[in-house]
């Protein structure tokens, strides 16, 4: 990570190495901490965020979901989202808004902390390497995605990614670039951090909502050029072998952005070309950079 100059914490932008907590804070031993991932594109009005609202309101429901009171309302956050834009050097950014349970009391209960919120940005490239032309080599994993019986899965907690990290380091040990994690009934749920799309004899579809995934807001915008572009779309259920004989498959996600995946376990995806992920990455690519004026309300600039 290249360091930027400035982060937001708890309502002042403070110099990027002082934006330091104790190594007791209450969020780091239990996982107390709900976060949102975001991006700033550089668009014919300057830098830009996509999807502000919307990743703010998620980031508001994981606080509610985890009885955390930020302290801040929603419009204060997305206001310190473009401070944050505004006062570093990387434009085209990777905006990470996070509030945990401080330092101060330790156990089991939370409620006693203190809540923090934090928002950093920084340039983040290509998430799942060079996949735009190649395709990314995926596995399904071993490990099932955590259960919202278990844990709330739209509530993006730190906690999740425990589950995501560890499919994660299975896939790259494995020599994929990323895993796809089935739910506890044994169907596709979502990647460690993205959603996942196929394609079959021409038709779009997305695991639905209940099976236990985080709701993406990439997921939301293909869902939506989906219907622009006529394409038929469903929400279902998929078996792992309906994913090794899909025609197309790709992943969304707000850092991964769309990434088309050209194998599974061995099994190549895509032998006839990927019409409909191409269409989709292409529509994505002009939404984020302001080049498709019917979605420029999903852009909030900045300001210079
Ligand atoms: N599922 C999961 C589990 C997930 O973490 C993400 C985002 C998505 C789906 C897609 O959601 P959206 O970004 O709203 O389209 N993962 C974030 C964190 C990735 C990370 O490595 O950190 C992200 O893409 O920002």
């Amino acid at each position: 990570m290249k360091a930027q100059s400035k982060i937001w914490m708890d309502g002042k932008l403070v110099p990027w190495d002082e934006a330091k907590i104790h190594v007791l804070t209450h969020g780091l031993h239990y996982g107390m901490a709900i976060f949102e991932g975001i991006r700033a594109f550089w668009t014919p009005e300057g830098a830009a965020i996509f999807r502000l609202r919307e990743h703010i309101e998620r980031f508001m429901n994981s606080a509610k979901i985890y009885r955390m009171d930020l302290g801040f309302s929603a419009k204060e956050i997305e206001k310190a989202c473009m401070e944050v834009v505004r006062n570093n050097p990387a434009k085209e950014c990777y905006i990470r808004p996070i509030a945990f349970t401080g330092y101060g009391e330790m156990g089991l209960n939370p409620l006693t902390s203190k809540i923090s919120v934090a928002i950093g940005s920084w340039e983040w490239g290509a998430y799942l390497g060079d996949t735009s032309k190649k395709g990314v080599r995926a596995t399904v994993s071993s490990w099932v995605r955590v259960d919202s019986r278990a844990m709330p899965v739209q509530a993006k907690c730190s906690a999740n990614y425990a589950n995501s990290a560890l499919a994660k380091m299975e896939a790259l040990a494995a020599g994929y670039d990323e895993a796809i994690l089935l739910n506890t009934h044994g169907v596709v749920a979502e990647g460690p951090g993205e959603n996942i799309f196929r394609v079959k004899d021409e038709i779009l579809s997305t695991p639905p909502a209940s099976s236990g995934i985080l709701r993406g807001i990439t997921r939301d915008t293909v869902i939506q050029f989906a219907r622009d572009l006529k394409f038929k779309f469903y929400r279902n259920d998929a078996t792992k072998e309906e994913l090794y004989t899909s025609d197309e498959i790709f992943f969304s996600g707000t850092a991964a952005g769309i990434a088309k995946v050209r194998e599974i376990d061995g099994r190549r995806i895509g032998y006839d070309g990927t019409p409909f992920t191409d269409k989709i990455a292409r529509l994505y690519d002009q939404a984020v950079h302001g080049k498709a004026k019917r979605y420029s309300k999903w852009l909030t600039p900045v300001g210079a």
